[in-house]
């Protein structure tokens, strides 16, 4: 691969290559360059957004050189390759995260102040690309920078939505949607590849005939085509060459004009076939952990499932690798069931389209496929109704059919005839209506499953998978979630990097376990100075955010409590609103009460369709309105709603967290993934025994973690023994008085009609329990308020916290499932100049 000269310094004599060179001169002119060549401006004319994007093209450059040489290596070597299936990539912004894997952060940064720029400021310019909705989209953000970092052969398939999750906006307290425009100013960071696009069918009918040696096949003849167009991101990893691709897929028409109808006369039913087609991949499904039947969400799931198989055989005929060898070159993984289609999707293509008999294919398909579970919520089980199903992918119900003949048939043998059993098992649900059970189809189809926390994969095997765990037990096992330490600790917590770096140097960085060296330090009173002062900083920067966006004044002293996730009942906003209300009546009753000053703050968005999600935002602003503005409480509490939660407005907030509110009712979050990042920055947490909190308590130490309320067990026994939460609310004063304020107005100007339906909820049915976990949640918030108040006790605490995390790196959940699940080994890239070490 011709590469031009590798990066080096600056002498009189070597001029750096304006591509790939790194040094302060060098990075000058190659910005005023491309502002020049690409963005068409001198600098008097440029805006901010100019230099954003001659800042972004300079870095893209010298990501070209490593993605290029690394698409050398793996065409050269035909190296083992993850595919990576998930409808949602929450990416965040690419620039920061770019010049920190690159290790140009500081140079740039030292760039753009020699040429009166702030590079904070053109930071702040780049619209993130939200591909997601929350936990499951970010994880597999971090799982693509842990699987370049590591050296692994990646590709990242997905949807090239054009426009992503909703932006929110806060009027009078309620959320408003607004639509997320992220391409309008262009997007520097994809490249399209129109040359391998791929077609996909939908509808129609199958019929029979026979092939070259009289046997039987299936000739799929579909209704309409759709063409996919492959947008690819280089995904660099931290301080390697590796750069892998993120290849998301575009909609288009066949033809973008229909010529037959245009010459008709037809100028509008010409462009029509375009519209549509290009409707498939307009807009991200704003719901989380919710499935809705909708035909389009179905015809976007097939959609980039097909691409991504037919693009994985072109790879391999490029490569002259016979098909045979399909599951030895790709290992897929299907991020829960939105890519489950992928199953039926590669028998056709093996059967169809390749002629291959049922039994190899079935074969391939299975030692293809591993399917990661997210979440036991039933109303995030995804099953489509057969009259849709058929009428969208007629060949596909045929095979899964066919998949689910054969599967019973090993049932019966291994079972015998327990019609209730198979029933539970069957593909197809036929209690009422007919579905196609996603969740099964993935089961079956893939050799390995896996839950993401220890307590979920558990409870997967015990309840939602338990007949399919004692069916095929082996399949089974659990790899807990991780996250990323160079988005969610380096980019997010430069402060905090640097302090941890001048103790034990940088390979923290890579090896997170190494972060365990600053123990010592731990009750260090200058190192704890430090710390402390770091926190207070990053505490300063958010209340500058909060009054910028909030208008709400708050104290960096007070104890930042801080909750910030979609808006879910499971997740308990609505809890944590209660123990506001509950301290702000404390405060009125006793004026002069001598408590820990708190700010409460919290983010996230609601579905859109989500009604009482959507109340709980109006009761978070409508409580924040009156305990801000009364003079009684001055600055022992507030509470702020920041505004649309995405990955930008997310950064500076964990680095800025004393309490991590991590409290869902448990054995409802399966692991939870912000739970880390705020532990990793040095927050304690408050939390119940779920998902991964359970993990980080036991790797913190339970002395430094502030635990309450069920446990998955007394859930179900609660449950069992008949929940009555209006008892709790009766027998509690506290609790009582809370309830009858937002009952009966006090938060919402004496109207007692608003929060009706969340407060008949609590008191009927509260199907999260918080009447029964309001208690102990008070008094462990009672303990937090107490510990805050012994400095050293708290400082040391926290340091160990982020010392004691290293498990939960994105880094090794990757070696997990490399090891486990994939059996794929890193493939170094090497420069070619730093092979011949030459240039
Ligand atoms: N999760 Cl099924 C989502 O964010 N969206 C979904 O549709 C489903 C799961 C989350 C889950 O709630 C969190 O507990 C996990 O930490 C996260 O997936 C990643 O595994």
């Amino acid at each position: 691969i011709q590469e031009p000269q590798l990066q080096g310094q600056d002498t009189g004599m070597q001029c750096e290559d304006d591509r790939t060179g790194i040094g302060v001169e060098t990075l000058k002119r190659a910005f005023l360059d491309n502002l020049f060549y690409v963005q068409g401006k001198f600098p008097a004319l440029a805006t901010k957004h100019d230099y954003y994007m001659a800042l972004a093209y300079t870095v893209r450059d010298r990501l070209l050189q490593r993605w290029v040489n690394t698409a050398a290596i793996y065409t050269q070597q035909g190296s083992r390759t993850v595919a990576y299936l998930s409808a949602e990539f929450l990416m965040g912004p690419h620039l920061g995260n770019n010049l920190i894997n690159l290790g140009i952060y500081n140079q740039v940064q030292q760039a753009m102040t020699e040429l009166k720029l702030d590079l904070k400021e053109l930071l702040a310019k780049e619209e993130e690309p939200g591909l997601g909705n929350g936990g499951l989209g970010r994880l597999a953000a971090c799982y693509l920078d842990s699987l370049a970092s590591l050296e692994i052969p990646t590709l990242g398939y997905g949807i090239r939505y054009e426009f992503g999750i909703f932006d929110q906006l806060i009027r009078n307290g309620w959320q408003v949607e607004k639509t997320d425009k992220w391409l309008r100013y262009g997007n520097p960071w994809e490249i399209a590849r129109p040359e391998w696009a791929v077609s996909v069918k939908f509808g129609g009918r199958t019929e029979a005939h026979k092939n070259a040696q009289g046997r039987y096949r299936v000739r799929w003849i579909p209704h309409k085509v759709v063409l996919g167009i492959p947008y690819d991101t280089p995904i660099l990893g931290y301080k390697v060459n590796t750069a892998n691709t993120l290849r998301l897929w575009k909609a288009e028409a066949p033809e973008s004009f229909d010529f037959e109808a245009f010459n008709r006369g037809n100028y509008y039913g010409a462009v029509d076939q375009k519209v549509t087609s290009e409707n498939l991949t307009k807009v991200l499904y704003p719901n989380d952990e919710t499935y809705e039947g909708k035909q389009l969400r179905l015809e976007q799931q097939y959609f980039f499932v097909s691409c991504a198989l037919q693009d994985m055989l072109r790879i391999m005929l490029r490569q002259k690798l016979p098909l045979e060898q399909f599951h030895e070159k790709f290992a897929v993984q299907l991020n829960d069931t939105h890519p489950a289609i992928a199953v039926a999707e590669l028998m056709r293509l093996l059967l169809d389209e390749h002629d291959m008999d049922w039994e190899p294919a079935w074969e391939i398909t299975q030692k293809t496929f591993g399917y990661t579970n997210h979440t036991l919520l039933p109303e995030a089980l995804e099953k489509w109704s057969l009259k849709l199903f058929s009428s969208l992918l007629p060949r596909h119900l045929e095979i899964i059919y066919e998949i689910n003949w054969r599967f019973l048939e090993q049932v019966r043998h291994k079972f015998g005839t327990d019609e209730g059993r198979i029933g539970r098992l069957s593909l197809i649900d036929e209690n009422d209506g007919k579905f196609v059970r996603m969740a099964h189809l993935a089961c079956v189809g893939s050799h390995k499953i896996n839950g993401v926390a220890a307590l979920h994969s558990e409870l997967l095997q015990k309840t939602t998978l338990l007949d399919f765990y004692e069916f095929f037990p082996e399949k089974f096992t659990n790899i807990t979630n991780g996250v990323t330490p160079r988005r969610w600790i380096v980019l997010s917590n430069p402060k905090l990097t640097n302090l941890i770096t001048s103790c034990i140097g940088d390979n923290w960085i890579k090896h997170l376990e190494d972060v365990q060296r600053i123990e010592t330090y731990a009750e260090d009173p200058g190192f704890q100075q430090e710390w402390q002062q770091i926190k207070r900083e990053n505490k300063v920067n958010v209340a500058e955010i909060l009054l910028d966006r909030t208008g709400v004044k708050v104290d960096p002293d007070s104890l930042f409590d801080i909750q910030v996730k979609r808006i879910h009942q499971y997740k308990r906003q609505h809890l944590n609103i209660l123990h506001a209300i509950t301290l702000y009546n404390q405060i009125k009753q006793n004026p002069n009460l001598d408590i820990t000053p708190r700010t409460l703050i919290f983010a996230g968005k609601a579905a859109p369709g989500y009604y009482i999600a959507k109340l709980i935002i109006k009761l978070i602003n409508s409580v924040a309105e009156v305990v801000n503005k009364d003079p009684d409480i001055g600055d022992r509490l507030k509470v702020v709603f920041l505004p649309d939660y995405n990955v930008k407005n997310s950064q500076p907030i964990y680095p800025a967290a004393d309490l991590s509110e991590q409290i869902s009712t448990a054995g409802k979050e399966a692991s939870g993934t912000g739970n880390m990042k705020f532990a990793m920055n040095g927050a304690l947490t408050i939390g119940t025994l779920d998902g991964t909190n359970i993990e980080i308590r036991n790797a913190v130490g339970a002395e430094n973690f502030f635990l309450f309320g069920l446990t998955t067990e007394d859930v179900g026994a609660l449950r069992l023994t008949g929940y009555r939460p209006r008892e709790y609310y009766k027998e509690n004063p506290q609790l009582k008085q809370a309830i009858d304020q937002i009952a009966s107005g006090y938060f919402s100007h004496g109207d007692r009609s608003l929060f009706k339906p969340l407060v008949d909820l609590l008191l009927d049915k509260d199907p999260f329990m918080l009447m029964a976990d309001y208690q102990p949640y008070i008094d462990c918030q009672q303990q937090v308020s107490q510990t805050y108040r012994d400095r050293d006790r708290w400082l040391q605490m926290s340091i160990l916290n982020t010392a004691r995390m290293g498990k939960f790196s994105s880094d090794r959940a990757i070696r997990e499932y490399c090891q486990q699940i994939w059996k794929v080994q890193p493939v170094p890239v090497q420069l070619a100049a730093e092979k011949t070490g030459d240039g």
